[in-house]
């Protein structure tokens, strides 16, 4: 049973990005879904408004901003342009998309605020604070990590990200350290304010109960309200966000003036197209979040309290989309497990449509998504191509060809009842947010009109009764028009080409699905058409599958403390006595001391087996220290012509490998004699 009444606007939101990063994948696993969603209750005729915007306030942006020394406005206006430009790019069509900092939301969080003030929902309480007595500063939220109380992993101030995911209020955390000096922090007295969340807990699971979207986000909710809710600290030491009224050192906590971004961004709307903002946030017309999955918390219970105390409407469902891995690993932008929407994507040529569909059609909304360059070439090339691009391709180049327009004849009544319920089945699924189904049932009615092309025999027809074999062609037209419809809102730009083709010159983006069952006009002109989908090459798949194992190779070495090395050239090839003639020896370091004019070397003696120890000058100065040096094991090409460096001679040249910033010492793996021979 459809969570939305069919007959009332609807506002659709997304979960609002971050300003604070570039948009990869994982952004678009909740993104492209929810565009689909719009476009398709727009087909089926209902009027659905989209807005989100990006999260310009909290501690993670103060951070960034603070390490790349450019103000938060500066580098919040950077990725809100990014993110604009990668929407559209990517064809997610927003009726609005602002910013959290933009003057509506100020005002709208202030309303809200000073609502929940005025009706006693807010209260002050001196809570500990960290605080960093090496950078003299209050440590809100990213300013400051530590051990969760809940489970013992490293978390940061407000949530422990590594471990249960708890969200953390303000001291909870456990060993608190300074992420700016990395100094230990302490914690300090300050009076903060709190909402009374506590006091929702009856109202939420009411809510709760009805509460419409996925399941996930239901039941994660009602756990939680089952459990004891605590309030929340809803201010915060900073600078940059939404001022808390009467108190010019602190801002609102970033939850909650982001979520009441979406009331803005109505706002926003509103203003531009003359539409009704309060018909959702005051009214009875439906809104739906769509969200990541690790944020439920905040939208199905923090949220909607918040609205019911600022006697607001609450959102009508909440749709929570499951992760994304990437090569089956676990996202994670700092381990190199992430793909990036424009240069590992549309810079390389592919097309949006590509990834929407694979997206979508991967498997059910509050599954994971994982994403691999085989499975994305295969899962394009097999469907895409081969079912949906075949049929469209094939049956218009055969009218082209054939009759150059579209052929008279009746349509099969089985062709208009099957496109039907395919709609049927199609709206339905959309209505349940069981995107893969929908991708899926509409395929399956391309993989129909491929069996009925190839069973009708076209180019056989042509040659025994043209009449008959324009009937089955204006069947194929049909089925194409009701496709190219099914398929505007997983693949709109794709459509539109293929909407022109079959002779249509209206705008296929406001076409409904009732234009599907209209008969195609014979007589109508057609043009040749051009392939919709190319099929995804080896060779263009292994370049993305190079670039990404090169960058979590790279990852990988830098949280190793590892540096990259520099691509160096391999030297020509020698003979085995050419490598002979090298005397290398095991020894082991007896003294080492720097080299006073030099910033580079070190002179040690090492101890090779002989009667007495070798002097050897190694330019290891900026990478080992004297002290470090003495005792190690290393490796002694000791029949090296000695060279005076610095006027001290080397006897000797120990081996290092160098990669450029980084170089180490060659050791054995085990304690073995000085002298041992090394071959
Ligand atoms: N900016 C992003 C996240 O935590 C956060 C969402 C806000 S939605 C109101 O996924
Ligand atoms: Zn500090």
């Amino acid at each position: 049973m459809p969570d939305i009444p069919s007959d009332k606007a609807v506002l659709v939101t997304c979960g609002l990005p971050y300003a604070n990063g570039k948009a990869h994948v994982g952004h678009l696993r909740t993104y492209i879904p929810a565009d689909v969603y719009v476009r398709s209750l727009k087909k089926n005729s209902q009027e659905a408004t989209f807005v989100c915007g990006s999260d310009t306030h909290g501690t993670p942006i103060v951070v960034n901003a603070e390490a790349l020394g450019v103000s938060p406005k500066e580098l919040v206006q950077k990725y809100h342009a990014h993110f604009d430009e990668v929407f559209r790019k990517m064809e997610v069509e927003f009726d609005a998309f602002g910013t959290t900092d933009d003057e509506v939301n100020h005002r709208r969080t202030l309303d809200i605020v000073d609502r929940l003030i005025g009706k006693g929902y807010v209260y002050p309480k001196v809570i500990e604070i960290a605080y960093c007595p090496q950078c003299d500063r209050f440590l809100p939220d990213r300013y400051v990590e530590g051990t969760c109380p809940h489970c013992g992993e490293r978390a940061r101030g407000d949530e422990c990200d590594q471990g249960c995911g708890k969200h953390l209020e303000p001291g909870e955390l456990r060993d608190p350290v300074c992420t700016i000096c990395k100094g230990p922090a302490e914690y300090k007295q300050q009076e903060h304010f709190f909402f009374r969340l506590s006091e929702f807990s009856d109202f939420l699971l009411g809510y709760l109960e009805q509460l419409g979207g996925t399941l996930n986000a239901r039941n994660y909710a009602l756990g939680w309200v089952k459990q004891e809710l605590s309030d929340w600290c809803i201010t915060r030491n900073l600078e940059w966000g939404v001022r808390f009224p009467g108190h010019d050192d602190l801002v609102v906590y970033v939850w909650v003036d982001a979520p009441i971004g979406y009331i803005a961004f109505t706002e926003e709307w509103a203003q531009a197209s003359g539409g009704d903002w309060e018909m959702f946030w005051k009214g009875d017309c439906p809104i739906v979040h769509f969200i990541g999955g690790d944020i439920i918390y905040h939208h199905c219970i923090f949220w909607p309290a918040m609205l019911k105390g600022a006697d607001y409407s609450q959102p009508s469902a909440v749709v929570a989309s499951g992760m994304l891995k990437i090569e089956d690993r676990t996202f994670s932008k700092s381990r190199g497990y992430v793909v990036w929407v424009e240069e590992d994507y549309l810079d390389h040529g592919f097309h949006p449509d590509l990834l929407r569909y694979y997206l979508v059609s991967y498997t059910s909304h509050t599954k994971e998504v994982n994403f691999s360059w085989k499975i994305f070439q295969d899962k394009i090339n097999t469907e895409l191509v081969g079912v949906l691009g075949n049929f469209l391709y094939r049956n218009l180049l055969f009218a082209f060809k054939n009759f150059g327009e579209i052929p008279g004849g009746d349509i099969d009544p089985g062709i208009m009842e099957k496109i039907n319920s395919t709609i049927g089945e199609v709206v339905r699924a959309n209505a349940d947010y069981e995107f893969k189904k929908a991708a899926d049932t509409a395929m399956a009615l391309a993989s129909y009109g491929n069996s009925y092309f190839q069973s009708n025999e076209p180019w056989k027809l042509i040659k025994e009764d043209k009449e008959a074999c324009g009937r089955v062609i204006k069947n194929c037209l049909q089925l194409s028009r009701a496709l190219v419809l099914l398929f505007e809102p997983i693949t709109p730009g794709s459509m539109e080409k293929a909407w022109k083709q079959i002779g249509m010159d209206s705008d296929v983006h406001t076409a409904t699905y009732e234009e599907a069952t209209v008969p195609v006009v014979s007589g109508i002109k057609l043009e040749k058409p051009e392939i919709l989908f190319t099929k995804l090459e080896d060779d263009k798949i292994e370049e993305m599958e190079k670039i990404s194992s090169k960058r979590i190779k790279a990852a990988i070495a830098k949280e190793a403390g590892i540096k990259e090395v520099p691509k160096m050239e391999f030297k020509p090839e020698i003979e085995y006595d050419d490598f002979a003639k090298l005397d290398i020896r095991v020894g082991r370091v007896v003294t080492a001391e720097r080299i006073k004019k030099s910033k580079k070397l070190l002179r040690l003696e090492v101890d090779i087996g002989d009667d007495s120890p070798r002097q050897v000058v190694a330019g290891l100065a900026e990478y080992y220290k004297p002290e470090e040096m003495v005792g190690k094991t290393v490796n002694v090409l000791v029949n090296l012509k000695p060279v005076k460096l610095c006027g001290v001679e080397s006897q000797g040249m120990l081996l290092a490998a160098d990669a450029g910033e980084q170089v180490s010492l060659l050791t054995t793996d085990e304690k073995i004699s000085p002298g041992s021979c090394v071959r």
